[in-house]
């Protein structure tokens, strides 16, 4: 499953969001609580077009799509000279897929805030520094095992050459997503688990004042997600978490009183799986109705072996429609068959997000 780690500076509301987002009750705190190992939940990811489905198949069983979230220490100043809790636990960074960038906007005396002002943009930059110096680690690391042998296959040759290009990027304080990396260059680089070739959605957390553009520093923060292309959203972390324990008719009234027509939680969820690139596909029957994860560009090879490394390895066709076409055709296979829009594709073919997908396979 596909994981997304919340990250950010101490005491920027990590916690927070992330019981916005899985209702999990992580302990929230106004001091570091110093702990490292990670809190983790499971969420569904709502979609409408689900919900459709398993009305129309009645199945027995019901599997929505997944993603997992997890809240992870605070990156302080310096984490990679071992400031505040050091770097070893960005182990658990590399090991997500995506992040979650939190940023502290909201004022709150009880808080004390690591740097003592409030300064989103200068926040930001921080934690990437910090990110960008593990990268810069584990690539010194394989650069110095390669240079000890004495004669590198060509493979190795290529891999260092390449790293040698990394580094030099990241020396700049630039991060690796930026750098506009080749896909042969991003296989192998793939084991490193390089942690700002992560796709990444910046969280301003604000306080229940901040519902104008108002917002000490947010101009700063509007610029760098446009230059950086990089997806950024406003949510009220401390009050859409006591939001999400309200009954609905409550609910309403209170994103009413914040100027928002969508919960953080559904808009976190959602925005937080699409933006970072995660698309869905379904499998439907009497049985069983489900939702599967894919990553924009993935194949229908790659489709198959998510669902089973079986279908994977003996794949002969996919037979694919899209749930606009299955809906547009009365919810008819035959239809859709008799229309084209249900039709045989081979392993290279690209998943769109809203495939229906049966994969027709021999081992
Ligand atoms: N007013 C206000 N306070 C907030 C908000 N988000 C978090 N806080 C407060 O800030 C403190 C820290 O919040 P956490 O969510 O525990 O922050 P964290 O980033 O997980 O902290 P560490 O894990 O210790 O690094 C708590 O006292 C929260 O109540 C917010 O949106 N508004
Ligand atoms: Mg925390």
């Amino acid at each position: 499953m596909l994981s997304c780690g919340i990250i950010g500076l101490p005491l920027c509301g990590k916690s927070t969001i992330f019981n916005v987002i899985t209702r999990a009750g992580a302990e929230v705190k106004p001091y570091a609580s110093g702990k490292t190992d990670p809190n983790k939940a499971i969420v569904s990811v709502p979609d409408s077009r689900f919900d459709r489905l398993v009305e129309f198949f009645q199945p027995k069983k019901v599997t929505p799509a997944t993603v997992e979230f997890v809240d992870l220490a605070g990156i302080s100043r310096d984490a990679s000279k071992g400031a505040g809790l050091g770097n070893s636990f960005l182990s658990f960074v590399s090991e997500s897929d995506a992040l979650i960038h939190v940023v502290r906007c909201f004022h709150n005396s009880d808080v004390p805030h690591p740097e003592d002002t409030l300064d989103p943009l200068r926040d930001w930059n921080i934690v990437e520094l910090e990110l960008i110096y593990r990268d810069l680690g584990v690539i010194e690391n394989r650069l110095t095992k390669l240079g000890e042998k004495k004669r590198l296959l060509p493979q190795e040759s290529e891999e260092k050459d390449l790293l040698e290009k990394c580094q030099a990027y990241l020396m700049e304080e630039s991060p690796l997503r930026d750098m506009g990396l080749s896909k042969d260059a991003l296989r192998i680089l793939s084991g490193f688990a390089f942690v700002t070739l992560k796709p990444e959605l910046i969280v301003l957390n604000l306080d229940e004042t901040q519902t104008g553009d108002d917002i000490l520093g947010l101009d700063g923060m509007i610029k760098l997600s446009e230059e950086k292309h990089l997806k950024m959203i406003k949510v009220f972390g401390s009050m859409e978490m006591e939001m999400a324990e309200l009954d609905l008719e409550e609910q309403k009234e209170f994103m009413a009183d914040l100027g928002i027509d969508e919960a953080g939680r559904e808009r976190l969820i959602s925005q937080a799986y699409g933006l970072l690139g995660l698309i869905s596909f379904f499998t439907t029957g009497k049985d069983e109705v489900k939702a599967w994860t894919l990553s924009q560009g993935d194949t229908a090879v790659d489709a198959a072996g998510t669902i089973h490394s079986d279908l994977a390895r003996g794949f002969i066709r996919a037979q694919v429609v899209h749930y606009r076409d299955f809906l547009e055709h009365e919810n008819s296979f035959a239809k859709c068959r008799e229309s084209g829009t249900l039709r045989l594709e081979g392993k290279d073919y690209v998943v769109q997000d809203g495939d229906m997908i049966e994969i027709r396979f021999n081992v």
